[in-house]
């Protein structure tokens, strides 16, 4: 990212990428702020990365204020998912398929005895999810569906739809069923629960964590969910990011900046995109034109 960034920056950029736990995340930022070059063009990184640093220590210091370990109780982060189901569905599996958790996966029914959570890494753009016990063990507290963003219901037949409907009412996010173990079925069983799905219009994805079927659609329809879009920062003449900038749908050129940090988008003095959002490579924009997925940015400050 930042002019004449060496090897050392974009590894502490790697390290910070796989941090997990504050602490890891505070240590990432730290290096990453010891390794980026130190000149005038590097500026906005800086800023960028100490305003980030900030945040990461005032979350630290609350958790211990409010004497709450940040490991037992789940504090959401971000865009938060749900797993929930029967036992024996899967769900710990699809924990495993769709983050860096790694949890007690077995045939036996109740093996996840308090919820598990681990990071989506959707191409840069992070989602908590969280693996909650089966369905009528106690440790299945059901209160955190009144927080989560997108709750993923996961049967393993379609038949325990009907079960699991008066679940439904209690959901305040988007919800939608995940049906998994497709690598059990017949191409004929396939076809007809295909069929029922589309009949009877249950919001529904077909997977297999054994397969890997569907988890590519999974994580897409995730994403949609979130209505973020990523954009890759540039710096003039140089290369682009590979980390993006995560930023809600429909931002503008003047809320990217401001994401960057406060009062960025003042010093913006030119603004070229490449990208879904340009007509042409490196069009010139206004402040108040609206970005979209995988658009390229470089901003031209004062
Ligand atoms: N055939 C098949 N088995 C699966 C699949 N996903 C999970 N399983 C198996 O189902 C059992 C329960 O899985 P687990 O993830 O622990 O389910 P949970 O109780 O819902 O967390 C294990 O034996 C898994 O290997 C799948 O997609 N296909
Ligand atoms: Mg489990």
């Amino acid at each position: 990212m930042p002019v004449n960034a060496g090897y050392e920056y974009f590894n502490a950029e790697g390290e910070y990428a796989k941090a997990r736990t504050i602490d890891e995340k505070i240590a990432g930022t730290e290096l990453m702020i010891k390794m980026a070059p130190k000149h005038k063009s590097s500026e906005n990184l800086l800023a960028l990365l100490r305003n980030r640093l900030k945040k990461f220590k005032e979350g630290r210091e609350k958790a211990r204020k409010t004497g709450k370990s940040t490991r037992e109780v789940i504090k959401k982060e971000g865009f938060q998912i749900v797993l929930i189901g029967p036992p024996n569905t899967g769900k710990s599996s699809l924990l495993a398929h769709l983050t860096n958790a790694r949890p007690k996966i077995s045939i036996h029914p109740f093996t996840t005895i308090k919820a598990e959570v681990g990071t989506l890494d959707y191409h840069g753009v992070k989602a908590q999810v969280i693996d909650l016990p089966s369905i009528g063990s106690p440790g299945c507290d059901i209160g955190i569906l009144n927080t989560a963003d997108l709750v993923l219901i996961v049967l393993a037949e379609s038949k325990e739809y009907e079960t699991i409907k008066p679940l439904l009412m209690r959901i305040q996010g988007e919800h939608k069923i995940i049906i998994t173990k497709q690598d059990l079925l017949s191409e004929e069983a396939n076809r007809k629960l295909q069929a029922t799905i589309k009949s009877k219009k249950i919001p529904a994805l077909l997977i297999s964590t054994h397969t890997g079927e569907g988890i590519e659609e999974l994580k897409g329809y995730i994403f949609k969910t979130m209505h973020v879009c990523r954009i890759y920062l540039k710096e003039p003449g140089k290369p682009v990011t590979h980390i993006p900038l995560v930023i809600p749908e429909n931002t503008t050129v003047r809320g990217a900046g401001e994401k960057i940090y406060k009062g960025f988008s003042a010093k913006i003095r030119e603004t070229r995109i490449s990208g879904p959002s340009s007509k042409f490579a490196n069009q010139k924009v206004g402040l108040l034109h609206i970005l979209k997925d995988k658009d390229i940015v470089e901003f031209h400050t004062n």
